[in-house]
């Protein structure tokens, strides 16, 4: 059966895997809508490639070359940001791959939810803004939410065909990314784009940065708890980096399942898009008699306070890990523009966090004013 993807954020890393996916099975899937930011050059190409219903461009001054580049087409292209939440509703769609970066994932998501469409997760800030809430949205509408990141798509692997009350622990890989040896001193005076050479994974730049922070495994045990239904404290982050584990489960028995592979995102994101089946793929298998030494560390929260920042968001709880949030895509952003220092990214995000006005119960509505406003602040901080 053919299984029609709106895929968000289709110019990313994520998304351009994923057509790579939608490329090697023409007869599994068929692309009904691409969207994109701003990278309008690239949006153009694919929809000329993959021939969707319609494309859309987040920012509205690329409407009309979009619509001039395109009109020998019967593409519809759309605009705006609103338009994404319109076109996910759309009643062909199966599955929503959520793929944009930000905070700007949240309303799409949420609709796309709302329509009752199966979600292929990869924008993390969903979760971590909101995870209550759209859990919440997803058990009242029968949506999946189905991991695309690859530590969630492994716990999720090996949750399955198991009882919820029988998980102990999680235990969270991560690569430690390009500054896991740097010492205190040597983390004062690294750059942007020393932090974008990662040593396993090519992603997009804001992620390379949450990755050097260790912010970005700080969010997937926000993201973790929320998908699979564990409290904070039984999420360990084990750094290993040469990123084969994808993740693990502990289990009340003492037994441990984990999920191995070749780091390659795009094995996840066939996994998501096939759930619940296994597809036959030509994706690099791991060698292993070259995989002789795995090696696990422990996660260093005082040269990555980022991590226990997360730590302390989510044990607060109600709308601290949207603060969390805001002041990190404020203060990741400072850092890539050469605004700040590295170790001001987690200084920014503390200050935020402190000043910043709490609120245990948050609406949806509360939290975009919370977005707002710690973004403000987290801007206004002095370094
Ligand atoms: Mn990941």
């Amino acid at each position: 059966m053919l299984k029609h993807l709106a895929i968000l954020g289709s110019t990313g890393s994520i998304g351009t895997q994923t057509l790579d996916i939608v490329r090697a099975y023409p007869d599994r899937f068929s692309v009904y809508a691409l969207t994109a930011n701003t990278s309008i050059d690239r949006l153009i190409e694919q929809a000329r490639e993959f021939n969707p219903v319609a494309v859309c461009i987040a920012d509205e001054t690329y409407y009309e070359p979009l619509k001039e580049a395109l009109k020998d087409t019967d593409i519809k292209v759309w605009a705006g940001s609103d338009s994404i939440s319109q076109i996910v509703t759309a009643s062909d769609i199966d599955i929503v791959v959520a793929a944009m970066v930000g905070f700007a994932g949240l309303r799409p998501t949420i609709a796309a939810i709302e329509a009752g469409k199966t979600i292929a997760l990869a924008n993390k800030e969903t979760l971590v803004v909101a995870g209550e809430i759209i859990e919440r949205l997803a058990v009242k509408h029968h949506t999946a939410i189905l991991p695309v990141d690859s530590e969630h798509s492994a716990i999720f692997q090996c949750l399955t065909g198991e009882e919820p009350s029988s998980i102990e622990k999680i235990l969270l890989t991560a690569s430690g990314g390009p500054f896991r040896q740097f010492t205190t001193d040597q983390l004062q005076t690294v750059t942007a784009q020393q932090a974008l050479k990662h040593p396993n994974w090519q992603m997009g730049n804001k992620i390379t940065i949450d990755s050097a922070t260790m912010m970005n495994k700080g969010f997937e045990v926000i993201e973790a708890k929320w998908l699979f239904g564990v409290e904070y404290d039984q999420i360990e982050v084990l750094v290993h980096p040469q990123s084969i584990v994808h993740s693990a489960v502990q289990f009340s028995d003492g037994s441990v399942k984990a999920q191995l592979g070749c780091p390659d995102m795009r094995l996840p994101i066939l996994y998501a898009l096939t759930y619940p089946e296994r597809t036959e793929s030509r994706l690099p298998r791991i060698d292993w008699l070259k995989t002789n030494n795995l090696t696990f560390e422990q996660a260093d929260t005082q040269r990555f306070p980022c991590l226990r920042l997360a730590y302390e968001a989510i044990a607060k709880g109600g709308n601290m890990t949207c603060i969390l949030n805001a002041a990190n895509e404020v203060a990741n952003l400072k850092f890539r523009q050469g605004k700040c220092c590295f170790p001001q990214i987690a200084y920014i995000i503390e200050h935020t966090m402190q000043q910043a006005a709490y609120e245990p119960q948050p609406t949806l509505e509360h939290l975009f004013l919370t977005d707002l406003q710690a973004r403000q602040i987290a801007d206004s901080i002095s370094l």
